[in-house]
């Protein structure tokens, strides 16, 4: 009754916006800013339900990320730092358009009914809050916190500017009983991260032109993170550009999103950086991307999330490898660890044919970080990305033990051996490396330390396999919903006969491969192509476009 009224009185407070219908997407909820008060301060009272129930810390986090700095968005980090759980999304979407205080109150008495979700338990419920840097995050971030407090003794802590991966990585740490400030966040990364570079085999050093990272921050949250962690590390020289401090704005003109997308250089960057080592993080710091900048048109080589990939899973195969080789011992202890990579539909042909040719496994999934994590969390060691620059390494919990195990055999028996050294890098990389969520800062510095292991150049790295040219269109439609698609997006199975016309436009390019898939975030659908040169690509875009219009 307490919190029936409680619920009533402040709910009051927030009227839903009028005329708009809201649902928990790939990213949460996104909008712009002006009408997404009562939809954070409802995810409040989401995040305290989903912090009994699962009588762990939850985390709430308020951004939207690559997109306009007038928008923003909510979402919620489960227990494992993961994505929230799938089944709680319709109730999400439920929460978030109840009309009216009545409607609301009723929605949360069935659903705590039925998740048989206790009130009065031993352990209150315990939210974290984080937000980037949108100038709309600290009233969002009021809301958030009426609504956790409308839940009778659940406790918000606020956490402040945070990229969202270490919001992510907080709430994990909090849930295993690790400590979990900023400052803990950064002492991990960069420990991890000199551990790495002590493990620098001798003789390999990175070429005269390749010792300076140039980081594009997005104007955003991303960049002022980064200048706080390069002050703990003294190994690479990192130039921070567009880091919001000096007056740009968020994701104009700026980013990963639109380097990757337009593949050109973001503003601050031009024909001084020609040939050298850059790299750009979106406006959360949850993407990253490297690319180099070429002589002409403010044109770039884009080295995306499929070359991330591709690095990290020869680096961690490399590793695995020199792990397994028993030299002259004799080896009585070796796991045979399951390494799996994860890609969707928009990796680029090329890329899935080398990481195939590396021996690899590669698995593809739709596009979303919730259904790649999943998929890559199937296998000892799982690789996922995506194209746009999203991904992270993980690895099980039975394979860190046995190799925890290992490392500390090796060193009573062998310091110093080539073994006891893969075991400690791949140590290394896992506490390096977000377990939670793809994370731009840790992923920089896990490029950062291969690249340097391995004395390659950005060009080097970069040339490991040539990207198929590709084209990505958006065509506005009434209904977005029309379109249904299978086998991890890559066949449209609604409305019928499409998938037959797009084979029929593919059939007339070499290596052409294109699919359509409804976006998750926007009212539209997109369109990918690629082909053997630039003009096909298009020209084969063109056309599967026309067939959706
Ligand atoms: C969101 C997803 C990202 C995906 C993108 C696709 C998360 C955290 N983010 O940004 O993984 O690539 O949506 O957008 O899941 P689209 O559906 O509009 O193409
Ligand atoms: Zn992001």
């Amino acid at each position: 009754e307490e919190q029936r009224s409680l619920l009533l009185k402040t709910s009051s407070r927030f009227p839903p916006p009028q005329g708009v219908k809201l649902s928990y997407g790939t990213a949460g909820f996104r909008a712009d800013a002006s009408i997404l008060e009562s939809t954070v301060y409802r995810v409040g009272i989401l995040a305290a339900l989903r912090s009994l129930k699962t009588k762990s810390v939850i985390g709430l986090m308020i951004t939207a990320s690559h997109n306009k700095v007038s928008d923003n968005g909510v979402k919620i980090a489960d227990p494992s730092g993961g994505m929230l759980t799938q089944n709680w999304e319709p109730f999400a979407d439920a929460l978030a358009n109840a009309s009216d205080p009545e409607d609301l109150v009723r929605l949360i008495i069935e659903f705590v009914k039925k998740e048989n979700i206790h009130f009065e338990g031993a352990c209150p419920a315990e939210v974290l809050l984080g937000r980037d840097t949108r100038p709309s995050g600290g009233s969002l971030l009021e809301a958030a916190k009426q609504g956790i407090s409308s839940i009778v003794g659940a406790i918000a802590l606020d956490m402040g500017v945070l990229t969202t991966p270490q919001l992510h990585w907080m709430v994990r740490a909090r849930n295993k009983g690790m400590k979990a400030s900023e400052v803990d966040y950064f002492e991990q990364l960069s420990s991890s991260f000199r551990c790495l570079m002590d493990l620098i085999p001798e003789g390999s050093k990175i070429n005269e032109m390749g010792d300076k990272l140039i980081v594009d921050g997005a104007n955003g949250v991303g960049g002022e993170k980064l200048a706080g962690l390069k002050n703990m590390l003294n190994s690479p020289v990192i130039d921070v550009r567009n880091s919001g401090k000096e007056g740009g704005v968020l994701n104009e003109g700026v980013g990963a999103d639109y380097v990757q997308k337009e593949k050109v250089v973001p503003v601050g960057f031009g024909p001084s950086d020609v040939g050298l080592r850059c790299a750009s993080l979106d406006g959360d710091a949850d993407r990253l991307v490297y690319f180099l900048v070429l002589p002409k048109d403010n044109k770039i080589d884009l080295v995306d999330g499929d070359k991330i990939l591709s690095l990290f899973a020869l680096f961690v195969k490399e590793q695995l490898a020199i792990l397994n080789t028993n030299g002259n011992e004799k080896i009585n202890n070796y796991y045979h660890a399951c390494l799996g990579v994860v890609q969707t539909a928009y990796a680029n042909g090329a890329s899935t044919d080398y990481l195939k040719k590396q021996g690899l496994e590669v698995l593809f999934t739709p596009t979303g970080v919730k259904y790649l994590h999943e998929k890559a969390a199937e296998f000892d060691i799982g690789i996922y990305f995506e194209a746009n620059g999203h991904g992270t390494i993980l690895f099980s919990e039975e394979f860190l033990c046995w190799l925890e195990a290992r490392d500390n055999e090796l060193s009573s028996m062998s310091k110093g051996s080539e073994q006891q050294k893969a075991a400690s890098r791949l140590l290394a990389v896992s506490k390096l490396i977000n377990q939670a969520v793809g994370d731009a800062l840790s992923g920089l510095l896990l490029v950062e330390a291969i690249l340097q292991h391995m004395g390659w150049s950005i060009h080097i790295w970069n040339a490991l396999y040539q990207d198929l040219p590709s084209r990505q269109l958006k065509v506005k439609v009434v209904d977005r919903t029309a379109i249904v698609t299978a086998n991890a997006e890559t066949v449209v199975v609604k409305p019928p006969g499409l998938q037959e016309a797009i084979n029929a436009e593919i059939a007339k390019y070499p290596q052409g491969r294109s699919f359509v898939r409804p976006s998750g975030t926007e009212d539209i659908i997109r369109v990918y192509a690629e082909a053997t040169t630039q003009d096909a690509a298009d020209s084969l875009g063109n056309s599967v476009a026309r067939l959706v219009d």
